[in-house]
């Protein structure tokens, strides 16, 4: 038997979560490869880095990105930045494919014209997590964040917009898109510790891209 390692094995698929989200399985299947080529390209001239929190912690996620401003957290604080801080150049471009795909998304969800300032590229090994919150460092209140899944399974968390809402657990596999704009722009979220595996393009890691209108 073959093991189901992603959603290239199955059309694709449109779910609403709720009003401003839709869940896109499979929307990026054909190009998971591609912009896993993409990602190492830009790790190469601006490696993964776990951030320090304002509060000290060190994050289990490694993070780098693409784009014109790149999100940054340190002792003082989170923010956008057109530079590397680890370098002091700036970030890589985002690549074409990147830009394409966000935006046929985020079309997809019903925002169009969708040109997203940032690529925020996250990588998870096992036990890695992002601990529920919101993503609110952006001045663009209404326009999606796009997320692309690669790599191995994780269950997103998302909730409500007070954190003492519910919490929905969500599978998210190789090649979902999820378009989060208007409305559900600022539910809290936030990403299950990554279970051991090996997925035939990242072996032991779950890569994943959001994109931000920032500005
Ligand atoms: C819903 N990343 O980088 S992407 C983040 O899988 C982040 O790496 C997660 O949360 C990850 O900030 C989840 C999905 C996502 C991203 C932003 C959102 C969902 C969102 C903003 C508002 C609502
Ligand atoms: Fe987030």
């Amino acid at each position: 038997m073959t093991p189901l390692f992603d959603s290239a094995s199955l059309p694709p698929s449109e779910e609403p979560l709720e009003e401003g989200a839709v869940l896109l399985r499979g929307f990026a299947a054909a190009e998971v490869q591609t912009l896993l080529e993409a990602v190492s390209q830009i790790a190469m001239a601006a490696p993964f880095r776990h951030l320090v929190t304002p509060g000290g912690y060190t994050m289990s996620v490694a993070m780098t990105n693409c784009g014109r401003v790149g999100w940054v957290s340190d002792r003082g604080g989170y923010r956008y930045d057109p530079l590397n801080p680890a370098s002091g150049t700036p970030w890589p471009a985002m690549p074409a494919a990147f830009l394409g795909l966000a935006a046929r998304a985020a079309a997809q969800a019903g925002f169009t014209g969708y040109d997203p300032d940032a690529c925020l590229i996250n990588r998870y090994v096992a036990g890695a997590k992002l601990s529920l919150h919101q993503d609110r460092d952006e001045d663009d209140a209404w326009a999606p964040i796009v997320s692309v899944s690669l790599g191995l399974p994780v269950v997103f968390l998302w909730g409500g917009k007070r954190r003492a809402d519910p919490v929905r657990r969500l599978r998210l596999e190789s090649g979902d898109v999820v378009v989060w704009g208007g409305p559900a722009r600022f539910v809290y979220h936030g990403v299950a510790p990554l279970r051991d595996g090996l997925h035939p393009l990242t072996g032991a890691m779950r890569i994943n891209l959001t994109f931000r209108k920032v500005f």
